[in-house]
């Protein structure tokens, strides 16, 4: 292992499994916690987070805290009753919204940390946890969120089940401070099976891809898994390692990665070749320096052949070589479909995952409403999407009625690009944003809507992805366009991903304000719209033309 140098190694080492002094602070009368708990309780699924539009400076100098707060949802399925406990605590606890992340999880903003414990209480009761949905260890898995109407995709999500229950955490800290559980002795050994006391020596994200369909993109994970299928049947899948996209800018250092193929495991490998890697990960990660202790610094700096070997060494045979799969695309699962046993599900498009009930729309109570009445499954999609699944084909006209009720509109009332487009949070929630993203998306969505009309191109499958900063939390960087925050309301421009999630973009123009972005982008547009070669997308066009900085 690395030396043990940064201060969230401290943290995490002396934290007695993620207790620190987390269940004193809860009750010290301040509305934050300290730097050490700050950190640990992102192990909790809490963030710690002040509102910064109210940041002014001397005028204000204690901030307005509140808490980010993250369920796991492995595969984004939950129930009707889940959905709708996640409903009234947004509004109860939070600021009135229920966001869907871009790992098929929840989160809800502006809890107070007076109300942490009676809001993780409820969401415990419905048997959704927060645990491990944030901090240095594996985070939720992701799969395909198509309910299974067939064999392959119920044993995919199984599969996501059980590498989830098998990395889980298994500290109580959890028990003890939010939910009262009983006090296991301080210090106790064998409380992480598998992530010992320092956990990981950073985050780690492993997703599920269903044949032919790329929408968890997982070339972006640290461990991918990519079925192998003949015949229908699952033959097992090809593991791939070392994605990840954070980055910082201007430190050539810290760069975006798409995973390589690493061999091919058997559906009983599956489980011991993940855990493998993670302890691989665990104990040769750099724990020195947090911005190069993503997996994917490790697969880069050996090399597959040297990081393959080390996996055989650990699993004690030799791994099979990978398989051919058929190519990707990017299924978004919106509007009806059959599942395949007499079922439907309803695909809704989710502006930016953000349910709300805005002056356009009444998104949250409709939506609260339908769940009430037909007590669907809830699948949320990594695209920031949501699912209404399990539904008798009767159900579809009263379902329609009610979304005209609340102007909800349905993917066919809404054009490819916003179908295709997807924000970060960022202001003024995210600590780390440079510039704006979820609340500036829309408007750009609504410019370049009109610019490809202008150009015949309105048809265009074109994924617009946004960040507020280089982190590359809405997975900018394997989009065809992207805008990623540089600093106040600039931006820099990449361009040249594909929609099947294989290809990593690059920057095409640098610090361009905000209200220029379409601008700057449409001579571009103009380009692709008169010299494609036919079918060909505008993020593989920009890769054929070679336009960079
Ligand atoms: Fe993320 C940190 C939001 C998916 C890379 N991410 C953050 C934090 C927690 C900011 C912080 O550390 O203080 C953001 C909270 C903002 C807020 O106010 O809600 C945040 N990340 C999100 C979400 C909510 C974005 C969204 O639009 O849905 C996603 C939550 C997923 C989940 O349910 O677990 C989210 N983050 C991602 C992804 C995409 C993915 O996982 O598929 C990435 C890029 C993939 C990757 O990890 O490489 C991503 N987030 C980061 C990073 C950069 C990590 C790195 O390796 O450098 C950070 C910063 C960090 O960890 O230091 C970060
Ligand atoms: Fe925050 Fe940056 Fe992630 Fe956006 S990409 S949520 S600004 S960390």
């Amino acid at each position: 292992m690395s030396a043990v140098t940064n201060k969230v190694e401290n943290f995490k080492g002396e934290s007695d499994y993620l207790r620190g002094t987390i269940g004193q602070e809860l009750h010290s009368g301040e509305n934050h916690f300290g730097e050490a708990s700050k950190q640990l309780l992102k192990f909790h699924g809490l963030y710690q987070q002040d509102d910064r539009d109210q940041r002014d400076g001397a005028r204000r100098p204690e901030k307005e805290y509140s808490f980010m707060i993250r369920s796991k949802i492995p595969g984004g399925r939950l129930t009707a009753e889940q959905y709708l406990v996640h409903d009234e605590l947004a509004g109860r606890y939070g600021n009135g919204t229920l966001r869907i992340t871009t790992r098929e999880d929840f989160q809800l903003h502006g809890v107070l940390k007076g109300e942490l414990k009676q809001t993780l209480a409820a969401m415990n009761e419905t048997l959704i946890t927060t645990l491990g949905a944030c901090g240095d260890l594996v985070r939720n898995v992701m799969c395909c969120p198509v309910p299974p109407g067939e064999p392959l995709r119920a044993e995919l999500y199984a599969c996501a089940r059980r590498i989830s229950d098998h990395l889980r955490p298994h500290t109580r800290a959890y028990h003890e401070i939010w939910l009262d559980g009983e006090k296991v002795s301080s210090g106790e050994t064998g409380e992480e099976p598998i992530y010992g006391q320092n956990y990981l020596p950073r985050k780690f994200k492993i997703a599920i891809a269903y044949p032919g369909d790329n929408c968890v993109d997982v070339y972006t994970q640290d461990v991918g898994l990519v079925p192998v299928v003949q015949g229908g049947a699952l033959q097992g899948y090809n593991l791939l390692v070392g994605g990840g996209l954070g980055m910082t800018h201007n430190k050539p250092e810290t760069f975006p990665r798409l995973a390589d193929a690493l061999a091919f495991v058997l559906p009983a490998e599956v489980v011991p070749a993940v855990e493998a890697v993670v302890t691989i990960h665990r104990d040769h990660g750099d724990r020195g320096n947090r911005k190069h202790a993503r997996l994917k610094y490790l697969v880069h700096d050996w090399g597959i052949e040297r990081f393959r070997a080390e996996v055989e060494r650990r699993l004690g045979y030799r791994l099979s070589p990978v398989v051919p799969t058929p190519p990707f695309e990017l299924e978004l699962h919106l509007g009806w479909h059959e599942q395949g046993d007499g079922c439907v599900y309803l695909g809704l498009s989710v502006e930016n995952g953000r349910i709300q009930d805005t002056g356009n729309s009444g998104l949250k109570t409709g939506l609260r409403e339908i769940i009430r009445a037909f007590r669907p499954g809830i699948a949320l999609t990594p695209n920031q999407d949501i699912l209404l699944t399990g539904l008798d084909p009767a159900d579809r006209e009263p379902i329609e009625a009610i979304l005209r009720r609340y102007a909800i509109p349905t993917p066919g009332q809404l054009a490819n690009v916003q179908l295709y487009s997807m924000a970060c949070p960022a202001l003024p929630t995210c600590g780390l944003a440079l510039a704006e993203s979820e609340r500036a998306l829309p408007a750009i969505i609504d410019e370049l809507e009109a610019e490809l009309a202008q150009l015949g191109l309105q048809d265009e499958r074109l994924t617009v992805r946004m960040t507020g900063c280089p982190n590359g939390c809405a997975r900018p960087y394997v989009a065809d366009l992207a805008f990623v925050g540089r600093s106040a309301d600039k931006y820099v421009i990449y361009v040249g991903g594909r929609r099947d999630g294989t290809r990593l973009n690059r920057p095409y123009q640098d610090l361009v304000p905000r209200d220029e972005l379409v601008a700057t982008i449409r001579p571009l547009l103009v380009h692709f719209s008169q010299a494609r070669q036919p079918g060909e997308s505008f993020g593989d066009f920009c890769h054929r033309v070679d336009v960079v900085v």
